[in-house]
């Protein structure tokens, strides 16, 4: 099952800026900043509060003009992307959702932030939310 909510995504035009942002106006701290190229983002993990258990706001830009946050900005322009879950194991937690009729966007987990390992359930079968299942390292 899930355990706890891992992060909400934002999808943002600039990530430099909106690092600058959430840290001078919700007092959040980046600690961690990688590009994944797979899945066309360059991200910035924020953390609330002063330890991990107030999870995380993850910043998403587009890294190609095709990226799904690119695509996501085009049509709806800033703003909540995905909410992302903690599991103990994706693929377990990806069977059971597809067992209650989601539809999972990937056969097999691809990798995420810091060598987690990710799947999405699709946003049309889970009233309109992209649904992140996150595995960490
Ligand atoms: C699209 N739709 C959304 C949505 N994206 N609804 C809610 N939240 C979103 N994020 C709606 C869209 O408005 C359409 O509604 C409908 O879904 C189908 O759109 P589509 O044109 O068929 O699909 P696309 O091309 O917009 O793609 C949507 C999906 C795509 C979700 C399939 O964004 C995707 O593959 N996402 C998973 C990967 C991802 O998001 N990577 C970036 C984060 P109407 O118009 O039909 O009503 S990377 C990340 O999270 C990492 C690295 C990490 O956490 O570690």
């Amino acid at each position: 099952g899930l355990l706890r909510i891992d992060h909400v995504g934002v999808a943002v035009a600039d990530l430099d800026a909106a690092i600058e942002f959430y840290a001078r106006v919700f007092g959040m701290t980046c600690v961690h900043i990688e590009e994944n190229p797979e899945q066309g983002v360059r991200e910035a993990m924020m953390r609330v509060g002063p330890t991990p258990e107030g999870g995380c706001v993850q910043l998403l830009a587009p890294l190609t003009p095709e990226s799904a946050i690119a695509k996501f900005l085009d049509r709806s322009g800033p703003g909540v992307q995905q909410v992302a879950y903690t599991v103990r194991d994706v693929e377990v937690a990806a069977a059971a959702l597809r067992e209650r009729g989601m539809r999972l966007l990937y056969d097999a987990p691809r990798r995420g932030t810091a060598g987690s390992r990710i799947n999405f359930v699709h946003p049309k079968d889970a009233g309109g939310v992209l649904v992140e299942l996150v595995e960490p390292a």
